[in-house]
């Protein structure tokens, strides 16, 4: 079945955009990869309390969190269409605790690090959830093994993220722009709604969670009395919506460290890195409060980090105040 209306479908998108100018070898059948993967999550996302799929699965994750039935769907949704793409040398995932790296040899392979289903404290309650792609690609000659996932934001190819919300969306960032695909579910196709995404000037909107305001140091709790005194608060909850909402409408996400969290709460190769990427293709910026997310060495996989994400300016004047200067 085509899409509804006169729209560009991702896969002649990425036909057009980079196959015929020889770029990106292999990307493509990545980025296919985690459409369909989201696909599948999407519906499994929307017919979960029927299917009975809601709740925990009993188990926790390797940062001690409840693991909840569709973050397991994801993940190994993901991992299954991933590695079927022939594509994925390796698999960093904020579920498993060690990374999936692909047998035999991958030889244009890429290293995929993934948040499969971001929100999870949201998914019981039909509220906005996501999932969360950064896309590095393996070194030339490189023989991958778990130190290989251990890269800096600034060396990501690409990064996507998709939001399971009033609609299914995935927004695509590469060096060249920012994209957005809405999923025709008519069709089961993900078609071009939102080219050439850039974070407008003006930010209407802060994204934080106001109840962590007493655990904060003197100088950040300055920083997020300025954002309040200025912008209008909206917080979903989930990390991939709220960015969404900030991308595409203006706005900056703080989830800064505080008292009992030193390192921050998200985690940074699987959250705040793809987001930072997307962000910084979009005009915007990413930084911990003291340094830009994309430099940051990973010293581990699963290392959290905190994280002011959204327009360029308004980041850097929360981090000045950040830094007390
Ligand atoms: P969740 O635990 O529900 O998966 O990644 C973690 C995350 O959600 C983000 O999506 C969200 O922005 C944040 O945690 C919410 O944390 P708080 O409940 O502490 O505000």
């Amino acid at each position: 079945m085509p899409i509804a209306g006169n729209h560009t479908s991702l896969q002649e998108y990425i036909s057009s955009e980079w196959r015929e100018k020889g770029r990106y070898d292999g990307l493509g059948d990545v980025i296919m990869a985690i459409a369909d993967g989201s696909c599948q999550v999407q519906q499994q996302v929307r017919q979960s309390a029927l299917a009975g799929a809601l709740g925990a699965t009993g188990e926790t994750n390797v940062h001690g969190e409840i693991v909840q039935h569709l973050d397991k769907f994801s993940s190994d949704t993901f991992v299954e269409t991933l590695l079927s793409s022939g594509h994925v040398a390796a698999i960093g995932c904020e579920e498993i605790e060690k990374p999936v790296i692909a047998e035999g040899d991958v030889s244009d392979g890429y290293i995929v690090l993934m948040d499969p289903l971001d929100g999870s404290s949201n998914i019981d309650v039909a509220v906005s959830i996501g999932s969360i792609f950064g896309i590095w690609q393996k070194k030339p000659g490189e023989t991958v093994n778990d130190a290989s996932l251990l890269r800096p934001g600034n060396e990501q190819v690409a990064a996507a993220y998709v939001v399971y919300g009033s609609s299914t969306v995935l927004v695509l960032a590469t060096k060249n722009n920012v994209c957005g695909f809405t999923l025709d579910s008519a069709s089961g196709s993900f078609a071009l709604t939102h080219p050439g995404i850039k974070i407008p000037a003006d930010c209407p909107y802060y994204s934080t969670n106001e109840g962590n305001n007493k655990v904060l140091d003197k100088s950040t709790q300055e920083a997020i009395t300025l954002l309040r005194n200025k912008y209008s608060l909206r917080y979903v909850g989930s990390l991939v919506a709220d960015f969404h909402r900030n991308l595409l409408k203006g706005g900056i996400f703080a989830y800064p460290a505080d008292q009992n969290r030193k390192d921050g709460r998200l985690r940074l190769m699987y959250e705040a890195n793809p987001l930072g990427f997307v962000a910084e293709q979009a005009g915007g910026a990413a930084s911990t409060g003291y340094e830009r997310i994309m430099d940051i060495v990973p010293q581990q996989l699963h290392q959290r980090t905190p994280l002011i994400l959204g327009n360029k300016d308004v980041v850097e004047e929360t981090v000045s105040v950040i830094k007390g200067g």
